[in-house]
């Protein structure tokens, strides 16, 4: 047996579970209630970046202008978590908020974040990071287990309204709501998801707020197709890339900023 040799570093049992179910939950805190305090408590700065029109759904890839967000998704606790799954050599190239205020009506419908990503092979994870406590009261994610195995499946325009996905699953074609697990973590904790789950996340009726930042993270050997996703850029975040697939990208120099991209709608960069 392969003993963890810090908090982070995923024992094998761990490694074997998110193997089967496609996500781990339950792992130590990557974040203490004071380090989270002060993030929460720098989180306006970013916020007040947006242009008028734009709303937290807007700020992708921020941590390529962000120290405040490139910071947190190299925080070496994360990567040690990411490192149990992907093996020593990855990179991080994405980094999206999902926050739901308190008595939102958003939804994040059942979807496959691969579908949407124009990157081969299938060696990707999602860190879920959570920026306040989230359970089933405000909104909290779910993951149908094991669904990663099932190879990916057709998405369909959406009928929700209140999705911030175009485009999603219906519940009973290709699997059953029933199975689903609900993600409960306190502020400062994370789960990690493969890029094949079936995951998706119902309003938030509370008047707590849910918010979340994703951090994705890919194997070196993982393509990106700059045709579909021009803005593409990976930082390094352990080992070495010998396969040069990909852009790189150049760590931020200031605190709070966001990137210039080449303009091309979501849909069509694979962004939902
Ligand atoms: O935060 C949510 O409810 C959904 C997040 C999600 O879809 C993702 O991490 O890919």
């Amino acid at each position: 047996m392969n003993e963890p040799r810090s908090a982070h570093q995923l024992s094998d049992e761990q490694k074997a579970c998110y193997q089967e179910n496609g996500y781990l939950i339950g792992l130590p805190p990557v974040f203490t209630p004071e380090e989270m305090r002060r993030i929460n408590a720098e989180l306006p700065h970013l916020l007040a970046l947006l242009k008028p029109g734009e709303t937290t759904k807007d700020i992708r890839e921020w941590h390529e202008a962000s120290q405040y967000l490139y910071e947190i998704c190299l925080n070496p606790r994360i990567l040690d978590l990411v490192e149990g799954v992907l093996g020593p050599d990855f990179y991080c190239w994405a980094s999206n908020f999902f926050i739901k205020e308190p008595r939102s009506t958003s939804t994040v419908g059942w979807h496959q974040d691969a579908y949407y990503w124009p990157m081969a092979p299938h060696n990707s994870v999602t860190v879920w990071v959570a920026f306040d406590d989230v359970d089933e009261g405000n909104g909290g994610m779910k993951i149908i287990p094991g669904s990663h195995r099932g190879g990916i499946v057709k998405h369909q325009r959406g009928t929700d309204t209140d999705s911030v996905l175009t485009l999603q699953l219906e519940d009973g074609s290709d699997f059953s709501s029933e199975a689903a697990v609900q993600f409960r973590m306190k502020a400062g904790e994370c789960s990690l998801h493969d890029d094949r789950a079936i995951h998706g996340s119902q309003a938030n009726p509370s008047d707590r707020r849910r918010a979340g930042l994703t951090i994705r993270y890919s194997g070196t050997n993982v393509k990106n197709d700059l045709a579909v996703n021009p803005n593409f850029k990976t930082y390094l975040c352990r080992g070495t890339d010998t396969f040069h697939h990909n852009p790189v990208g150049v760590p931020p120099t200031t605190r709070f900023g966001r990137p210039n991209f080449k303009a091309v709608s979501k849909e069509e960069a694979g962004l939902g």
